[in-house]
């Protein structure tokens, strides 16, 4: 089934973005994911957000790892680069391959196992390094793929499909990453697309470590009456603590709202977020306040969602590392061997 692609004929009335694509052109394969899986209205959402924000997507490297989350790749934006990795190692190739070519937009895909569970180490490092990148995880309390066994983020006490209790503490990825040093955290719920696509578009605009921890119900293992992922369970306790709407640099500003309720945050690239706050004491730009709500409405069983935290003086890893602002891979022979008299100099510096 994963070879099966879609029928090439658009319909000539389809509307076109800026740079000339329908919708469609941002599609990938037919999903093979089960009916009603959450991975797919994920897929649904990148879609829209990517075609959206006008990006060629010639532009974009997608790498995942593996799960039933990490196939999704396949479905969507078939006509840009794909690496499909180890599982619980794409931060590191995503890492390299941000290196290689700073001019591509990077978007992982993970699940709770993949981040939480084997790649953990590695979902820590590529949140505190400032890699340019928007990670998306679709979290579903389960290992999906291989058949629902709990994953790192189910919470204590919530059961099984065949009736088990998980006795180990929950890790929460949106925590760690806000520990670890993310400078742009949200959590969205694959079941509202309102909230996700401009959370996704505005994490493609930022220029840093950009992670959504998307609540995405598995509906073959883990959407029973003990499950805390389940489409039931997260309706009635997702909180929503501001709406979003996200300006790419060249978009007029014109929603309006009353004064006091709206944050305006300008990002590196010009882009603005707007956020409308539903809980007024909620403020995105502190991270230590962050964190305890999260954890505050955590403890009463609630689902924080939203955008969390957000750093717009964000430096990404290049900027850090103070790189050519060519790609290193489109570098020659006589920019990476500048000759003897050149080392020569750099040697005398270092006496
Ligand atoms: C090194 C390695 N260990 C274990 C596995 C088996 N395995 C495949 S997918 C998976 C878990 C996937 O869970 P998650 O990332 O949550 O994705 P989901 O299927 O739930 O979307 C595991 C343990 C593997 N493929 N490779
Ligand atoms: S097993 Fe679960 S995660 Fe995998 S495709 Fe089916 S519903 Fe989705
Ligand atoms: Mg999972």
């Amino acid at each position: 089934m994963t070879y099966l692609a879609k029928p090439k004929l658009h319909h000539p009335s389809l509307a076109k973005n800026r740079v000339g694509y329908t919708r469609r052109d941002y599609e990938g394969r037919i999903s093979t994911l089960c009916a009603g899986c959450g991975h797919d209205s994920i897929s649904a959402a990148i879609i829209q957000a990517c075609w959206e924000l006008d990006i060629e997507p010639h532009r974009v490297a997608k790498l995942s790892g593996i799960g039933c989350s990490s196939k999704t790749p396949d479905y969507f934006l078939g006509n840009s680069h794909g690496f499909n990795t180890v599982h619980g190692r794409m931060p590191s190739v995503l890492t390299g391959a941000y290196l290689a070519n700073r001019d591509l937009i990077y978007l992982g895909v993970s699940g709770d196992g993949d981040s939480a569970s084997i790649g953990l180490g590695q979902f820590a490092h590529v949140m505190r390094r400032g890699v340019n990148m928007t990670y998306l995880v679709e979290n579903n309390g389960v290992y999906g793929l291989t058949k629902g066994q709990f994953s790192a983020t189910a919470d204590k006490g919530s059961k099984s499909k065949k009736g088990q209790t998980n006795n180990d503490a929950p890790i929460d990825l949106v925590t760690l990453a806000l520990v670890m040093g993310a400078t742009f955290v949200a959590r969205g719920f694959s079941g509202d697309k309102t909230q996700l696509v401009p959370l996704i578009r505005a994490a493609l605009a930022h220029q840093g470590a950009a992670v959504i921890d998307i609540l995405s119900p598995c509906i073959a293992f883990n959407n029973h009456g003990g499950s805390t992922k389940s489409y039931d369970y997260v309706r009635e306790h997702n909180e929503a603590v501001n709406r979003l709407d996200f300006f790419p640099q060249r978009e007029e500003i014109t929603a309006e709202y009353g004064a006091g309720e709206v944050t305006e945050v300008r990002q590196h690239d010009g882009s603005v977020v707007r956020l409308r706050k539903l809980h007024a004491d909620y403020d995105a730009s502190d991270r230590i306040r962050a964190m305890s709500y999260v954890q505050e409405h955590a403890a009463r069983g609630e689902l924080i969602t939203g955008l969390l935290y957000l750093d717009s003086d964000a430096c990404d890893l290049h900027q850090e590392l103070n790189t050519v602002l060519l790609p290193l891979n489109t570098l020659g022979a006589a920019e990476l061997c500048p000759g003897s008299a050149a080392l020569e100099k750099i040697n005398a510096s270092l006496r």
